[in-house]
């Protein structure tokens, strides 16, 4: 069976990463020098304006379908939406339809949505987020909400609506380069906090991002770059250089944080390094694709352990709605991704 095949490499890779990450407390890493590829090539090209109104109605979209949890309704008609956005703005769009099987043995359709601009290009950045939404508020502070799914308007939502109004972008103005959107489903089914946990619940997130990895929707698929979005729309969000993508992609991630900075989002794309997370970017690495992580995690909620960063208080509660999306925030983020991807 091909799931037991790939099991057994991403354990290794996380438990591998965890050992790095205990042994490098006490050596002085000097990161690696910048490799010709990060350097940009297309330096003086024209950068079409991000529209973030334009992001923040994508946003709303998604909302308005309602909760989009894997095998609602709700949740295919966002998904046929999307696709019609997509093909609507030239894209070449790639379902990938499957069932994956939750952390409580439930099964549950799956579809990974891939819209690729310029397919010929042999030069290409993938850009990813995930568009399901959590079936659960289990870190709300109501009980009682435990159990009812999310709006995510952040936690799904902003992510698609950022990648979007890029596509719209990229059928005004084609990209120098090769772009593949993809929209991963079933990221945000992972073992809630009410459930008992194990050992191997790094595995119950991100069920679409692994399938895709197992099974790319091109044979021999190539991409020299990748950059995930997620929780990119609240209000005073604060991106971290996550530990992974620093791993795997540090160039990558200099440059994204030197445009940041050059266009005046330096408060936003903070220089700190944050601890390695479990998310969408860690199975595209294993799928070959060096992928950065840009993820608001904030250092005043340490939920994830001493000097860690947390996400923001909203997360996973039924206040990831569109009353904490800011129009600032997706500009910050649309803007700093298309200088990166026009210029790449
Ligand atoms: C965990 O919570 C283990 N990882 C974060 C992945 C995630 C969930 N991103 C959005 N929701
Ligand atoms: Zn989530």
């Amino acid at each position: 069976m091909m799931y037991k095949k790939f099991k057994q490499p991403f354990r290794f890779a996380f438990t591998l990463a965890l050992l790095v990450l205990t042994a490098c407390e006490s050596c002085t890493d000097t990161p690696p020098p910048v490799k010709p590829e990060d350097k940009p090539t297309n330096e003086s090209v024209n950068v079409p304006k991000f529209q973030a109104d334009s992001a923040y109605a994508f946003v709303k979209a998604q909302v308005d379908f309602g909760p989009r949890v894997p095998g609602s309704s709700p949740h295919s008609a966002c998904g046929d939406w999307m696709v019609a956005k997509l093909k609507s703005y030239g894209a070449n769009v790639i379902e990938q339809k499957g069932t994956t099987t939750t952390y409580d043995g439930k099964s549950v359709p799956l579809r990974n949505i891939i819209a690729e601009f310029n397919p010929a290009s042999k030069k290409r950045i993938t850009l990813a987020a995930h568009w399901d939404t959590r079936p659960f508020g289990d870190k709300d502070s109501n009980e009682g909400m435990w159990k009812k799914p999310i709006d995510g308007a952040n936690d799904g939502g902003s992510g698609v609506g950022v990648l979007l109004e890029m596509a719209r972008l990229f059928s005004a103005q084609a990209p120098k380069v090769g772009v593949d959107i993809i929209f991963f489903d079933v990221e945000d089914y992972g073992t809630p906090e009410f459930a008992t946990q194990t050992d191997n619940d790094v595995y119950t997130w991100c069920l679409g991002s692994q399938y895709w990895a197992r099974q790319p929707h091109k044979v021999n698929y190539n991409s020299q770059c990748g950059i995930l979005l997620d929780m990119v729309g609240a209000k005073d969000a604060t991106f971290n250089k996550e530990g992974k993508s620093m791993e795997v992609a540090i160039g990558t991630v200099g440059r994204v944080w030197s445009i940041a900075e050059s266009l005046g989002y330096g408060s936003y794309f903070q220089d700190r390094t944050a601890q390695e997370i479990v998310d969408d970017h860690q199975f595209m690495i294993l799928a070959g694709v060096p992928t950065i992580d840009i993820i608001d995690m904030r250092q005043e909620t340490q939920a994830m352990g001493l000097s860690g960063y947390g996400f923001g208080s909203f997360h996973h509660t039924h206040n990831d709605n569109m009353s904490i999306i800011d129009t600032k925030t997706l500009e910050a983020v649309g803007t700093t991704v298309s200088h990166f991807v026009y210029k790449y």
